[in-house]
């Protein structure tokens, strides 16, 4: 490891910021993003030199993780297109060599079809539309077809899991997010080969999801693909429903197929009629019954902060406005934010930061939007705390609790794909990538209509 390469960042660092959090929010633009993009680099080089070739770097005790039995070479294919947007074309030359060489899709193993599709369906598809090497088309094909049986079910709702070489499922109770946030990716993929079948299967599972919805317009938490019955009615826009309202409204702007935008907004409207909350200490989604529209929660957390940037998309931006002082108001109860919160009671209900990228993604979609000052304060803010609370030798790790800034032994590929990705574009210039040719998967994976 190269020590100088190591200390360069934290030298830079201490000369702008002096070292805390809690100081104010000054530096330029221009050096944020020089910044975000040193500890991208920091962390590839842990990655190289610890977990070469394994899905995900263990930043703490320097080693390699895999998910499976065997590589999927998650990290370098999710972090690939933050290299080409941060103009690192050594570091992708190193993924793409290490991607062409290892990685295979034939593997008779059960993986969960979300994942794989989000990390790396997108992030091959996007590697493949910036990059221009067919090999990513053809890893995406490849990978596409295998997923495909997951959709071999009674309703066409998908199985949790697939098997990658034998075609195999499991886990027939499924929930919203992992049934509707197919699309983007299968969507691509069909307009990319010409084969349409990737874009009717899942197009099919979310109009099936989508019919399954209460009268009042809400959709719950589980769904069995077998019998297409609910089998928990909590309805929120927290993980296990969230992208599934992201990519109705992206799939129509990525697509413009109007039945997209049909089911969008018959589906939004009661989301902010039944789960929006307005309390004392501000602007939250909490929970409801999917039947009834009554509050079961107050429960609001890291994940559901994706919200503000949607809210922009969706041109409500008073609300993403709204919602994203609440964001970073969950930020600040502890200098970072906790998993997931009681709004009412401010309590902490999980206390680990698994590195998620959502309310940066959202600081950068309403900076985007409006050019508020307010949006880079709150991106630089979150990025030093980073820096501060997760930062190791090799890379950056989980806060197994957010009140003690305990590590742990974990770093998410949606660390590079995602966090950096988004810190880097909130401080570069806008021309790196225009929001108005690219939609990003919900792994941050830009994709663009070049059909
Ligand atoms: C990522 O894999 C995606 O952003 C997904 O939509 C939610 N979970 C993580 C990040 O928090």
């Amino acid at each position: 490891m190269n020590k100088l390469h190591l200390l360069l960042p934290a030298v830079v660092l201490f000369l702008l910021f002096g070292c805390t959090n809690t100081e104010p929010a000054q530096s330029s633009k221009e050096q944020l993003a020089e910044l975000v993009k040193a500890e991208f680099v920091h962390t590839w080089e842990g990655y190289k030199a610890h977990a070469w070739g394994y899905d995900d770097l263990k930043p703490i005790s320097n080693s390699g993780h895999t998910w499976y039995d065997t590589t999927l070479v998650m990290t370098p294919v999710d972090a690939f297109d933050t290299m080409l947007l941060m103009g690192l074309d050594e570091q992708a030359e190193e993924a793409k060599e290490l991607i062409f060489e290892r990685l295979s899709f034939d593997h008779d193993m059960m993986v969960q079809v979300f994942e794989i599709n989000i990390r790396l369906l997108g992030g091959l598809l996007s590697a493949y539309q910036m990059d221009g090497d067919e090999r990513f088309l053809e890893l995406a094909e490849d990978l596409g077809n295998r997923l495909l049986p997951a959709f071999d079910s009674p309703t066409g709702l998908p199985y949790i899991q697939v098997n990658l070489a034998t075609g195999e499922t499991a886990m027939p109770v499924n929930n919203p997010a992992e049934i509707g946030t197919l699309m983007l990716e299968f969507g691509t993929l069909s307009k990319l080969t010409g084969n349409p079948e990737f874009y009717d299967k899942a197009k099919n599972a979310t109009l099936v999801l989508f019919n399954k919805r209460s009268e009042i317009g809400l959709v719950g938490t589980m769904i069995n693909v077998e019998t297409g019955e609910w089998e928990n009615t909590e309805s929120h826009i927290s993980g296990r429903i969230d992208s599934y309202y992201e990519y109705l409204l992206k799939s129509w702007m990525l697509f413009e197929d109007e039945d997209f935008l049909t089911m969008w907004e018959a589906s939004f409207p009661p989301v902010n009629q039944y789960l929006l909350d307005r309390v004392e200490s501000g602007t939250w989604y909490g929970y409801a019954d999917m039947y009834t529209g009554e509050r079961t929660r107050t429960n609001y957390g890291a994940l559901d902060a994706f919200m503000g940037g949607l809210l922009v998309l969706a041109d409500s931006i008073d609300l993403a406005r709204e919602i994203q002082e609440s964001n970073f108001k969950m930020w600040q109860m502890e200098g970072v934010e906790p998993e997931a919160i009681d709004y009412k009671t401010m309590e902490i209900l999980s206390p680990g930061y698994v590195l998620r990228p959502e309310n940066i993604e959202s600081a950068f979609y309403l900076y985007r939007e409006t050019g508020e000052q307010q949006y880079l304060d709150m991106g630089e803010t979150m990025f030093k705390s980073l820096v501060e609370y997760s930062k190791t030798e090799s890379g950056y790790a989980e806060l197994s609790d957010v009140r003690t800034k305990e590590k742990n032994d974990a770093m998410q590929s949606f660390f590079l794909a995602e966090t950096l990705k988004y810190a880097y574009l909130l401080f570069a210039e806008e021309d790196i990538l225009s929001l108005d040719e690219y939609v990003f998967n919900t792994e941050a994976h830009p994709l663009t209509k070049t059909w």
